[in-house]
């Protein structure tokens, strides 16, 4: 355990530690009954389809989480939408893996959450380029999470520099106010950036800082010329006013002044509703909160067999279940013993047996899947 910042280690998360008080007792009580059930457990949101998808992402941390116990592990393919039932099923002696549960839903849930949210910008805007920014308003120790979040859910980059040299990518960014300030003149600020920084970086410039957008989007072309790849708006919301108007205007002063090839990027505080609103007069965006605030799926854990036996608490279905996806897009959840009245593929494939991980994990693959799915079941559609 860390003493100087308040971080829970790999090694607690490892040895189940990483947990919910009540599971140890709970081992401890059944040791003491010397009782070790045979059971299968479900991680679900939903018993049953509500018409609204989610998208699934976390299962590589799962896998690990749960690699080297004596169980048998199911569970849907990161990047799958899924509306109900099952994404994951753990069968296995339950004081083998009883302690893991709090860790698990947390890895499962966060990620999710924010994929979710990531294919939501993706969907409102599939023709530009969306990054995420929100690093700023996470703890640094989980900013790799929330960007393979991010990616999964189909975002083009992202730009937390750590994250980016755990998950293999070169993170993406452009220059925060604090040059212009530090410099105190827009231009001296956006020539220096252009002399200094690596020439594979696109020079972007900020062109709100002091300013009206339109005249330091006109300034900063002027300043740099052929050099300069783009602008950013990141007007404040105080004075945003009409923001599509504002870029649309911005795109005409340069466009008129010959800078067509001057791209136009906007971000503060964007959702999809603004994405939707500005995907046909902005090049790309930048989200930070939409994503990376966004809610944890609401996933539990629960017994639905027992020594073989059928076995539930009220509100949830006992049984070993199974989900489908229907060739109409739709989501189907069956038991898993029984042929699919739909006609569906199912969805829940094996991730771990007898504790050895038995997949292989890609951020590319999960985000194709994901956007090829939200193309069949119309994940929020508009
Ligand atoms: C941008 C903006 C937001 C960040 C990105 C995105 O920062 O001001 O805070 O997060 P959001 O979607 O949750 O708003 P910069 O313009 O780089 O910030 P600064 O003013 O520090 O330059």
């Amino acid at each position: 355990m860390s003493d100087r910042f308040d971080v829970v280690s790999e090694a607690a998360i490892r040895d189940g530690t990483a947990t919910d008080a009540y599971f140890l007792r709970t081992e401890e009580t059944l040791e003491a009954a010397d009782r070790n059930p045979r059971v299968v457990t479900e991680v679900t949101q939903d018993q049953f389809p509500t018409g609204e998808f989610d998208l699934l992402a976390g299962v590589k941390d799962a896998a690990h989480l749960l690699e080297g116990l004596p169980v048998d592990v199911d569970a849907m393919a990161e990047g799958q939408l899924f509306d109900g039932g099952p994404v994951m099923r753990i069968e296995g002696p339950y004081l083998e893996f009883a302690r893991y549960e709090t860790s698990l839903l947390g890895l499962l849930s966060h990620q999710s959450g924010v994929a979710t949210a990531a294919l939501e910008a993706r969907r409102a805007a599939p023709n530009s380029s969306v990054l995420s920014f929100g690093a700023r308003h996470v703890h640094p120790a989980i900013a790799p999470v929330v960007e393979r979040g991010a990616l999964i859910g189909g975002l083009d980059g992202f730009s937390h520099v750590a994250a980016g040299e755990i998950l293999g990518r070169e993170a993406s960014g452009t220059m925060p106010h604090a040059l212009v300030i530090a410099f105190s003149d827009q231009e001296i600020a956006w020539t220096a950036f252009d002399e200094t920084v690596a020439a594979d970086v696109p020079r972007i410039a900020i062109a709100d800082t002091y300013s009206d957008e339109k005249d330091e989007s006109i300034r900063a072309a002027e300043a740099l010329g052929e050099a300069l790849d783009g602008v950013r708006l990141d007007t404040t919301s105080s004075r945003r006013g009409d923001f599509r108007h504002i870029v649309r205007e911005v795109r005409w002063e340069l466009d008129a002044r010959g800078y067509e090839d001057v791209d136009i990027f906007v971000s503060g505080g964007l959702g999809p509703a603004d994405l939707r609103e500005l995907r046909d007069v902005a090049d790309g965006f930048g989200v930070g909160g939409h994503v990376s605030n966004a809610d944890p799926l609401d996933f539990a854990l629960d017994i639905v067999e027992l020594d073989g036996e059928l076995a539930a608490k009220r509100g949830k279905l006992s049984g070993v279940k199974q989900a489908f996806r229907t060739p109409d897009g739709g989501h189907h959840v069956g038991l898993a013993d029984r042929a699919d009245p739909e006609d569906g593929d199912p969805l829940l494939e094996p991730l771990l047996r007898d504790g050895e991980i038995v997949r292989d994990f890609d951020v590319d693959e999960a985000a194709e899947r994901a956007l090829e799915d939200a193309e069949v079941v119309g994940f929020r559609e508009e």
